[in-house]
C-alpha cells in the first residue's frame, strides 16, 4: 500500500488483510468489485471479505451511511483485517472520517491503482506520470489525510499537520508538480521527433488496445514472430498493467503493406482521472492511428463488462472516429464462441496457439490497404491544410513542389480521395 516518505518517495510494506466496500445503485457492482478484489491482489492485498451498501449515492461526509460505518468497524474487528479498500475514488473528509471510526488503513480505489502504476513503471517518462498523478491526488486532500497519508504520520492521535506545515507540504508539492511537468515535456519533445519520422516514411499505424490481461502483448510477439523476425517481442505476462509505457514495433508481413504496431497500457474501469490524462501524452500516436485492435479476453466471463470498459476509455483517449477490429483472444481457453457484441469487425484468435492468427493479419491488411486509392493531386500552396489532411492517413510516394502547387502522389483514404477529387491530376498533366 502506499506511504510516502519526507523526500515523497513511494513507502512499501508487507502485505495486508483487507475487506472491500462499496456504495451502489443495483447489483451490477459486484463486476467492478471483483475487478477491486484482482487489484487489491496485484497490490499484495488479501481480500478476506466485501461489504456493499445499496443506496443512491455516497454520503458526503462517510462514503457509507452512518449506521454501515458502524456494521464495518465491527466487522473489521471480528475479521482481523486491517485496512479497508473503498471502491470510489475518497475525499480527504471521508477518509479522515473513516480512518477515526474504522481504526484501521483506509485506502481508495485511485490510491490502489496508482500504487500498482507506481510499481510497475520502468521508464523515466512513465514513472513521471504516475509520480505527477499521485502528487495531483495528494495536494486537495493534505488537510483532510489522516494516518494512511499524512507525512506527519508518527503524529497518531492528532488530526493532521498544523497549518504551517501544511503551507510548506502544499508549496513543496506544488513545486514538485511543476518540475515533474517541465520534465515530461521534454520526454514529450523527443517522443514527437521519433512519431514525425514514422509520419514522414508513411507507414500506417495499428494499435493494440484493451483491458488489462487481455493478451495485447502475446498478441504482438505472436504478429513479430510471424513476420519481421528481427524485432524485439515485447513483455507478457500473467498480471495486471504488465505493459506501461507504448511498445513500437515494424511488422514486416510476407504479404501486404508493412505497419507500425504499437502495444499500450491495459485498462480497468474507474481509471484514476490524473492518469487518463497522463495516457494521453504518451498516446498521442495512438490517436492518430489508421486502426486499432480491439483485444478481449474471450475466456473471461465478464469480458462484457471488460468489453464496455475499454471501450469507454478508448473512446476518451482516441474519440470514435479510428476504425477498429474487436480480437476475441484465448480461444484456445474456451469451447464457447461468444457473439460479437462491437457490432463491426471481429476475428477470433489464440495468440498461444496461433489460431486464426494469420485471419487477424489479412484483416488488417484489408483495413489498411483496402480502401485505399493511387492516386496524384496538385495542391495549390495557399491550401495547405489540404496537403496535411491527405498526409495523415495516406502513404505518401512522392512529394514535390511545381510551380502551381505540392504535388503528391500515393495511395489515399478512399474517403479523402472523393473529398479533395477537385486537385487530383491525372499522371502526366503536370
Ligand atoms: N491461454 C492463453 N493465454 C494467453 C493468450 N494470450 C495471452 N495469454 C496469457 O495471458 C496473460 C496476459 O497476457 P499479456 O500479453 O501480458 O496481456 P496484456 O493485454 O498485454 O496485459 P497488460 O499489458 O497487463 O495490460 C499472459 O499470461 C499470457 O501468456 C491466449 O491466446 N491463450
Ligand atoms: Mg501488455
Amino acid at each position: 500500500m502506499i506511504r510516502f516518505n519526507e523526500q515523497n518517495e513511494v513507502l512499501r510494506s508487507d502485505a495486508y488483510r483487507a475487506i472491500i466496500a462499496a456504495v451502489a445503485a443495483d447489483g451490477s457492482i459486484e463486476h467492478s468489485m471483483d475487478e477491486l478484489e484482482g487489484l487489491a491482489e496485484a497490490d499484495g492485498v488479501e481480500v478476506i471479505g466485501r461489504l456493499i451498501q445499496y443506496r443512491q449515492k455516497p454520503e458526503s461526509a462517510t462514503y457509507l451511511g452512518r449506521g454501515k460505518v458502524e456494521e464495518l468497524a465491527s466487522l473489521c474487528g471480528s475479521m482481523e483485517a486491517d485496512t479497508v479498500i473503498f471502491n470510489d475514488e475518497l475525499s480527504g473528509i471521508q477518509m479522515r472520517n473513516l480512518e477515526e471510526t474504522l481504526g484501521c488503513r483506509v485506502i481508495d480505489r485511485t490510491i490502489l491503482i496508482l500504487d500498482i502504476f507506481a510499481s510497475r513503471a520502468t521508464s523515466r517518462e512513465g514513472k513521471l506520470q504516475v509520480e505527477l498523478a499521485q502528487l495531483q491526488y495528494r495536494l486537495p486532500r493534505l488537510t483532510g489525510f489522516g494516518r494512511s497519508l499524512s507525512r506527519l504520520g508518527g503524529g497518531i492521535g492528532t488530526r493532521g499537520p498544523g497549518e504551517k506545515k501544511l503551507e510548506t507540504d502544499r508549496r513543496h508539492i506544488a513545486g514538485r508538480i511543476d518540475d515533474i511537468r517541465a520534465e515530461l515535456k521534454k520526454c514529450a519533445a523527443t517522443r514527437s521527433l521519433q512519431r514525425e519520422e514514422r509520419t514522414r516514411s508513411q507507414i500506417p499505424v495499428v494499435a493494440l488496445m484493451g483491458y488489462t490481461n487481455a493478451g495485447k502483448s502475446a498478441i504482438m510477439n505472436r504478429i513479430l514472430e510471424m513476420t519481421s523476425r528481427e524485432e524485439k517481442s515485447v513483455g507478457s505476462e500473467d498480471m495486471l498493467f504488465a505493459t506501461l509505457d507504448p511498445q513500437h514495433r515494424k511488422i514486416v508481413p510476407e504479404q501486404g503493406a508493412e505497419f507500425v504496431l504499437i502495444d499500450t497500457v491495459g485498462f480497468v474501469s474507474k481509471l484514476p482521472h490524473a492518469l487518463v490524462e497522463a495516457f494521453k501524452s504518451t498516446l498521442e500516436e495512438v490517436r492518430n492511428a489508421h486502426l486499432l485492435l480491439h483485444v478481449a479476453d474471450t475466456s473471461y466471463e465478464d469480458r462484457d463488462f471488460q468489453i464496455e470498459v475499454a471501450e469507454k476509455v478508448m473512446r476518451e483517449i482516441c474519440g470514435s472516429r479510428t476504425e477498429r477490429i474487436m480480437v476475441y483472444n484465448k480461444i484456445d481457453l474456451t469451447d464457447e464462441v461468444p457473439l460479437d457484441v462491437s457490432g463491426g469487425d471481429a476475428v477470433y484468435v489464440s495468440a498461444k496457439t496461433g489460431e486464426n492468427m494469420d485471419r487477424l493479419l489479412a484483416r488488417i491488411d484489408e483495413k489498411i490497404t483496402g480502401d485505399m486509392v493511387r492516386a496524384s493531386f496538385l495542391i495549390p500552396y495557399d491550401k495547405g491544410r489540404v496537403v496535411s489532411a491527405l498526409c495523415e492517413k495516406g502513404q505518401v510516394e512522392s512529394m514535390e513542389y511545381a510551380e502551381q502547387g505540392t504535388r503528391l502522389t500515393g495511395r489515399f483514404r478512399r474517403e479523402d480521395h472523393g473529398r479533395y477529387r477537385e486537385y487530383e491530376v491525372t499522371d502526366g498533366t503536370v
